[in-house]
Formats: C-alpha cells, structure tokens, sequence
C-alpha cells in the first residue's frame, strides 16, 4: 500500500512530500526543506518508514534543501539532476532513471526550462507526478534565472507532463494562493499560459514580461541548495538539546520520559498544569511539582526560572504539550513535555505526594488528551 504525505512550509511556501510503500517500510521524501527536517524526520519514524533517498526536483532559489540534514539524522541518500551543476549528492539523476522504494518506483523525466537541471518524478501507475516548478497549479516556475528559459519550458511541459494521462494528479513544488493539486487534464483545459491552443511564442512573451522580484532567499539559497543543503557550519546545524534524552514529535513538542523524569526532577522545574482538584486529587502529583493552572501560565511566567529545564505536567500528556509552547513563546529555551502525563507516570510505577492507589490497571494506551 502506498503511504502518501504532503507537508508545507509557510515561509518559503514550499511542498515537500513523503511517498512510502508500507510493505517493507522504505520510503522516499521529495523537496524537503531545512527548516522543517526535524518535523519531516518526526513523521518518518512515527509511520514506522525508513527513508532511503531524498530526491530534488532542482536546485531552489528560494530555500535551503533539507537533504544533507536529513542525511546527517535519519540516513537518507541524496539524490538531484546530472544537469543541476550540483555537488556532494549520492547519485545523479538523468531522464529515464527509477528510484524504487519497497515495491514501487517513480521515474524520472528531465523537464528544463525554470532551471537547467529540472525534474519531474513519476509514480509507476502514472497516477501522480511531482512537477517541482514546471508546472505550477495554474502557472509554471518563472524562466528569468538559473538558465531559465520559457521555450525549454513550454516543450518540457508539452512533451513530458501533458502527454500523462488526463486525470493523473500533478503535485507542484509551491503554491503561493493554498491549491494543493492539479491534473493534466485540469491544466490543459484552464492553464491561461499553457493550457489550449497557446503556442511556444505566446508562452515566451507571457514569461519575458512577468516582471517578479528576485526571491528574498536567493543569494543564501542557490550556493547551499549546490551542495544539498551542507551548512558552513555543521556542528551548529546538528545541535541537539543535551540536558536530556528528548523525542521530537511530529506535533512539534519535545518530549522527555516519565523514568528520566522520576530520576531527573530535582535537575529541572516540574510545572504541573492542570487544575487544583486534580493537583490534590486521586492521580496525585509529582513531589517538587509547582502547580500552575494552564490558563494562568502565560500570565505567571516571571516566578520561573531561566537556569533550569521546565518540563510541564498535566493528567494524560495533551495541555502540557500546550503549555511548552506558551514557555517557549515566553523565551524559555529548554522546555520539555511528561509523554503521557501523571497517567503513564502512575502506569510505570513512578511515586507521587498524594493520591490514592490506581483503582485498576492505566492501560498503556488509554491516556485520553
Ligand atoms: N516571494 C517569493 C518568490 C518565490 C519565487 O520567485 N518562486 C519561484 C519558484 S522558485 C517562481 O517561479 N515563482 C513563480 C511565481 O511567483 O509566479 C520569495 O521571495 O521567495
Ligand atoms: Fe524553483
């Protein structure tokens, strides 16, 4: 079966996605960017997938890739365009190569025209193709850099994205208005710069005058992206909190574990946040737990300290997760969530102040948010 995800970054309005075959577990992510590799790593492991490549569909001019990183944490290969002019990748891609994860494969086909080194990555059953920046939902990448150019382009898209069948779905790079998906047979019918009867000459005046701004990020972008994303500094970019074990989720929260906690509290400063009632009731509380409603957090920030970790405490795990996000809007740094509240801290034996014995077993995966 195929595992199938689109992610987005807001910044650079950029889709990134992950293909998986659930069978054997191997998947591949195309276009990732930096910023979001701890999120993207997050999904990977939580769909139990084990990403084998990376794949680019060009060299961008408006974000750094997250292949290297991606590389660095999870062991993913890197892969981009021979004609890209890219160093550092693990394989060069040309016109007619597969990359296969588990049992299915996309296919390669070499589509220049918003860079030199453009490519369009299809699925075996030609169901989905991801276009990068060759066809945009609509529009098309812009022809104005990178050896760009509108006539290239306007053949890429007729000879290699228009010819798939009318109702495969077509997956861009960017989508700057929150489309998500076109299809062939879509874009043929109502492109107004690709679509019916216009020619390779209307295309190219249509381009020559687009009249965009260079992206913010290119200067940054373009040098790092012909690496694959490798920073100038490394260290730096694979810096991990160290003050404990902690897991990212793809919910965007750093956990720690209820045994670390138990031998850790006096380390760090237990803020527990659920209401007084439960505080002093059954579940009990963990014993140097100061006792912050969540609903009074953000107002009460000033009576913590900057010196040490928080981790924050609530019944199952889920206004705890909340209020690690207040703390780091407030500029607290090392902030950390209870994975599974004083429910799991109680299933796993850890001691409390307070409380009363459980009156049956917590099931492992009962903790209700
Ligand atoms: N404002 C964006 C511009 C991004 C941009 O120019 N995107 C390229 C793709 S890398 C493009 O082809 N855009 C087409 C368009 O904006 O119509 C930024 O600064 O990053
Ligand atoms: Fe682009």
């Amino acid at each position: 079966m195929l595992i199938f995800r689109q992610l987005f970054d807001p910044t650079s309005s950029t889709y990134t996605y992950l293909l998986g075959d659930k069978r054997g577990g191997e998947a591949i992510m195309i276009d990732p960017v930096f910023e979001q590799v701890r999120r993207d790593a997050a999904l990977v492991v939580e769909l139990g997938l084990r990403l084998t490549w990376t794949l680019e569909t060009h060299v961008h001019a408006d974000h750094v890739t997250g292949a290297w990183l991606l590389k660095q944490r999870i062991g993913s290969r890197t892969a981009l365009a021979c004609d890209s002019g890219a160093a550092d990748a693990d394989r060069y891609l040309v016109h007619g190569d597969k990359i296969a994860f588990g049992r299915r494969y996309v296919s390669v086909r070499a589509t220049p025209g918003h860079t030199g080194g453009c490519l369009t990555y299809v699925l075996d059953d030609e169901s989905m193709a991801f276009t990068g920046d060759c066809i945009l939902i609509r529009g098309c990448g812009r022809t104005d850099f990178q050896q760009g150019n509108p006539g290239a382009l306007y053949r890429s898209v007729h000879n290699q994205i228009l010819t798939l069948p009318d109702g495969c779905l077509l997956y861009p790079a960017h989508d700057y208005r929150g489309l998500t998906v076109t299809s062939v047979g879509e874009e043929r019918r109502f492109s107004p710069r690709l679509g019916g009867d216009i020619g390779e000459d209307d295309f190219t005046g249509y381009m020559n005058n687009l009249g965009l701004p260079h992206p913010k990020q290119i200067d940054v972008a373009v040098p790092a992206n012909l690496r694959c994303g490798r920073p100038d500094d490394e260290a730096a970019a694979l810096a991990e909190p160290t003050w404990a074990p902690l897991r990212y989720s793809f919910a965007g929260i750093w956990e720690v574990q209820a045994l670390w906690l138990e031998e850790h509290a006096r380390e760090v400063q237990v803020i527990d946040v659920r209401q007084p009632e439960e505080f002093t009731g059954p579940l009990g509380h963990i014993s140097n737990a100061t006792l912050i409603p969540l609903g009074e957090l953000a107002g009460r920030t000033g009576e913590l300290s900057h010196e040490r970790p928080i981790v924050a405490v609530c019944r199952a795990g889920g206004r705890s997760a909340q209020a690690t996000v207040i703390l780091q809007k407030a500029g607290f740094k090392d902030v950390a969530n209870l994975a599974g509240g004083m429910l799991r801290w109680r299933a796993e034996g850890c001691a409390v102040d307070g409380g009363e014995a459980l009156p049956r077993t917590v099931e492992a995966d009962s903790y209700v948010i």
